[in-house]
């Protein structure tokens, strides 16, 4: 089933204020959403996307009048391009990972690890790095191989780090999965990176959890919070309804602990989701965990 979503969730979601919203569609012909019978604005999960897109752009210091008109792939290479936060260890490890010059991958690894605090090497070194080589290879531009090479060792790493977390013994700790059918779990080895990096203890289940396993260990682990992350695999090759997976585990935790969901797999709905917060980036994951250690 396509989503629609209105004026107001697609501002919700994107960040972007209504006003601006209906700016950039008259005067830059950013977007041309679907009208309504009754004249209202119908937004798709692809506007939205070109909306948060434009919104990061901007704040970055993008005029609106030249990238309105982009691609949202344009868009998302110039995004991946100009982040600000991206490590130059980052950009070497990729012209490297180009030519499968293994060694001075190595290199490079180690040195983002003898130099960079854990925050760092998650938000400037490994996020970016994983993004950019999943967007390469999707576009053709490296190839399975080359993905394998960086996640494998990058998994090793973060195997590494959340080995030695069990032998903290912190008062805190939130519980990482992903919803049943769903193998993609950096974004949950990166958020339990950057929980370690606060000292904020983790139960690590690993990806592909159903429901009722997750239910059952929140209600033996008791965590302070419950990190989800939720990849956007095409449906025929969805194993759960997310909306559906999300109510059943809020329904049976306690209502005192927060679930945050993340991933490009997940958009809030405005009206439904209840007691399930949407965290878009990594760096709000930050922000939040900050708030939290205060
Ligand atoms: C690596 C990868 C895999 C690996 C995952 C390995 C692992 N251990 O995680 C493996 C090989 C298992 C895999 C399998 C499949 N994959 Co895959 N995969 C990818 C790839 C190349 C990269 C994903 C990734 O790890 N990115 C790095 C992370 C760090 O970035 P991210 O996931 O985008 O997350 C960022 C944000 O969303 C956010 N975030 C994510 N989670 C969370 C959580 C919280 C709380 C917060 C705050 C933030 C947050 O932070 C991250 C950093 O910015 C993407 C391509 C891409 N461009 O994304 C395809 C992709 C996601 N896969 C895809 C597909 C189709 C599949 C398969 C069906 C392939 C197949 N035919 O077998 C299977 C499905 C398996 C399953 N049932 O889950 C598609 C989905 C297509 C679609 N939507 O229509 C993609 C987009 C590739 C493509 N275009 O075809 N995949």
């Amino acid at each position: 089933m396509k989503e629609n979503y209105t004026i107001l969730a697609a501002s919700h979601i994107s960040g972007v204020p209504t006003e601006s919203i209906r700016a950039w569609e008259r005067r830059y012909k950013a977007l041309t959403p679907q009208r309504l019978q009754n004249g209202r604005r119908s937004y798709s999960t692809e506007d939205i996307e070109k909306l948060s897109l434009l919104n990061k752009l901007t704040h970055e210091g993008h005029s609106i009048g030249q990238i309105a008109s982009l691609s949202t792939k344009n868009l998302k290479n110039l995004y991946q391009k100009h982040s600000p936060q991206r490590h130059p260890l980052a950009e070497d490890l990729i012209k490297h990972l180009h030519d499968f010059d293994m060694e001075k991958i190595s290199e490079i690894i180690e040195e983002s690890k003898l130099t960079l605090e854990t925050r760092s090497f998650v938000l400037d070194f490994a996020a970016p790095i994983l993004s950019e080589v999943g967007i390469l290879v999707e576009n053709e531009k490296m190839t399975i191989a080359q993905e394998h090479i960086i996640s494998s060792i990058l998994r090793s790493h973060f195997g590494t780090l959340l080995q030695i977390s069990a032998n903290l013994k912190p008062q805190k700790r939130f519980i990482f999965t992903t919803p049943e059918g769903d193998f993609h779990e950096f974004g949950i080895l990166l958020c339990a990176a950057l929980c370690l990096s606060r000292r904020i203890g983790i139960h690590y289940l690993g990806p592909n959890l159903p429901a009722h396993e997750l239910i059952m260990a929140t209600k033996m682990l008791s965590p302070k919070a419950i990190i989800l992350s939720v990849a956007r695999l095409p449906k025929d090759l969805q194993k759960v309804d997310i909306p559906t997976y999300l109510k059943e585990v809020r329904t049976h935790t306690s209502a005192s602990i927060p679930i945050f969901v993340g991933g490009d797999g997940y958009r809030p709905r405005s009206s439904a989701d209840k007691g399930i917060q949407f965290l878009p980036t990594l760096a709000e994951f930050d922000k939040m965990l900050e708030n939290f250690t205060k």
